[in-house]
Parts: C-alpha cells; sequence; structure tokens
C-alpha cells in the first residue's frame, strides 16, 4: 500500500462506501484509489513528494499538450505540458448519496507558452465502485486551439511479464521505435519496453491475469489510448523510480494525441473511469 506520510504536499482524502482515493494538490495528482482497501494505482517508492518535479506514478494530467507534442515543437519547453507541477485550487467540493466529487483548477497560468483563452479544470468523482477523472479543457479564445492532453495513469500489477492488456487492436505508433507504425499483438503481453500509441476509441480496456479481470478502464473524449513501460534499462535511468519497479506498473493512458484542436467557445471532456 501506498504511504505518503513523508509528502510535504497538501494532499485531499475522498472517501465514498467501499471507495477511497488521495488526491496531491500539486498536479491535481491522484495518487491513491483503493476499493475494498484493494490499491489500483502504482507510485514509485523513489516519488519526489515534494514538489521538485512530477510525481512518478498514480495519474499525472498532461495538458495542453502531450509528451512532445507542442505545437510549435521549437518553442518546446517540457513533456507533458504545464499542469502536472504546479499547484491546482479547489473550486467545488460535492456529497451526495450517489457520489463524493472535488473540482480542481491550475493556479498559475503565466507561462508564456500557455495558449491564450484556454483553461482547464479536473473533476474527480467516487463512487461506491468507481473513480471517474474527467478533465474539461474550455475555450474562450475567438479562434480554434490545437490540443492535446492525457490522464496518464500508473496502475498497478504483481508482475507485468504475467499480465493481459484486453481491448485494443489494429495498427499502433511504436515510438519505443521511432514511431514505426506495428500491429496489436494478440493476446497483448509485455517482455520489453512499450512506448505505444494506439489510436483508436475503443472505450473500455481491462488488465487481467489468466482470467480474473485486475482493473477494468473506461475511456470517452479520447481519439487515442497510450500503454507505456519503460521496462529495466529506462527505468534505471528515470532517477525517480527504483531499477526494478517496471514490474510493477502499466500505465494506460486516456489521450488526445491525434492533431484534435478546441473551437472557439467550446469545451471538451477527456475521461477516464476506473472500476
Ligand atoms: O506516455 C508515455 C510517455 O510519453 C513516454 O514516452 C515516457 O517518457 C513517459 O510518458 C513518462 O514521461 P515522464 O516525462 O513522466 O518521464
Amino acid at each position: 500500500m501506498n504511504d505518503f506520510s513523508s509528502s510535504t504536499l497538501p494532499l485531499v482524502t475522498l472517501t465514498h462506501g467501499n471507495s477511497h482515493c488521495i488526491i496531491s494538490l500539486f498536479g491535481a495528482h491522484v495518487l491513491s484509489y483503493q476499493q475494498h482497501g484493494q490499491e489500483k494505482l502504482f507510485v514509485s517508492e523513489a516519488a519526489r513528494l515534494d514538489g521538485s518535479r512530477p510525481i512518478r506514478g498514480g495519474i499525472p494530467i498532461c495538458w495542453p499538450w502531450f509528451g512532445q507534442l507542442h505545437p510549435n515543437i521549437a518553442e518546446h519547453k517540457q513533456a507533458h505540458g504545464l499542469v502536472r507541477n504546479q499547484l491546482w485550487q479547489i473550486d467545488a467540493q460535492v456529497k451526495t448519496e450517489q457520489l463524493t466529487s472535488i473540482t480542481l483548477s491550475p493556479t498559475d497560468i503565466s507561462s508564456p507558452l500557455w495558449p491564450k483563452g484556454l483553461s482547464a479544470q479536473l473533476v474527480v468523482t467516487l463512487t461506491n465502485d468507481c473513480l471517474s477523472i474527467a478533465l474539461h479543457s474550455y475555450n474562450d479564445n475567438t479562434t480554434s486551439i490545437p490540443l492535446s492532453c492525457a490522464l496518464h495513469s500508473y496502475f498497478v500489477v504483481a508482475d507485468v511479464t504475467t499480465i493481459q492488456l484486453n481491448g485494443l487492436s489494429g495498427r499502433f505508433n511504436d515510438n519505443a521505435h521511432n514511431g514505426v507504425e506495428k500491429q496489436t499483438p494478440t493476446p497483448y503481453l509485455f517482455n520489453a519496453e512499450v512506448d505505444r500509441i494506439h489510436p483508436t476509441q475503443v472505450p473500455q480496456t481491462s488488465i487481467s491475469k489468466d482470467s480474473h479481470t485486475i482493473v477494468k478502464v473506461l475511456h470517452s473524449g479520447h481519439d487515442s489510448l497510450v500503454v507505456w513501460n519503460p521496462w529495466a534499462e529506462k527505468c534505471g535511468a528515470l532517477g525517480d523510480m527504483a531499477d526494478t519497479e517496471y514490474l510493477s506498473m502499466l500505465c494506460i493512458e486516456t489521450a488526445l494525441t491525434q492533431g484534435f484542436s478546441l473551437a472557439a467557445g467550446q469545451s471538451h471532456v477527456l475521461e477516464q473511469t476506473i472500476t
């Protein structure tokens, strides 16, 4: 079980029936989601929990660009956008019989790379049997704004070499091998680095071991799903992940990576539900 007692970050804890989650206001980052006491998310034992860098594990929010997909690569400064390494504020909290939710928004929009008129809110909702995170993007400008983003969830597994990913098919871009297009393997197993963008709107994936489902993940508002595991060599080089921890995680990321633009006056919701 993840222990965040050493964290110097402001944390918010939500409980609803059998569901329990811990959110860091640094990055609006869900650190833990437990269902009936069972942890669904991975956070590295070497993760920095002092605000000095984005947190390794949980659910990082990548926005308003994913990875290196800044519309003007020459301006690119940091991977995965501007909001995973800043404090977010609490805009609203709701508790009803059906759900408990919190709405958060980033506090620092001063970066010259922040697209003018674009804003974000994250709504984290717990019900008795699931966690939903909904990333809302709003364009109050008079022109459309290129947008890429991801809910970069790290799921905990006992041993990644013994699990199977379900729900994906067709072609993907293999970013571990220069983005070359390949066919999704069947069954989808893990025995080496994976850094894959699947251009798909499939609404559901799951991780299973033998025929037992470990976690089910629902997706909406996406044009792609990203699957990532750094494997031994890259894991060892990361600096905020212990050498063998790649065996204990798999990222399944609900994402917009295919050249989406948010029209003037419009909003968009990217959502992932974990159950
Ligand atoms: O989503 C996959 C990815 O973009 C990989 O290329 C990998 O670098 C990973 O995210 C983690 O990125 P980070 O900046 O958190 O080290």
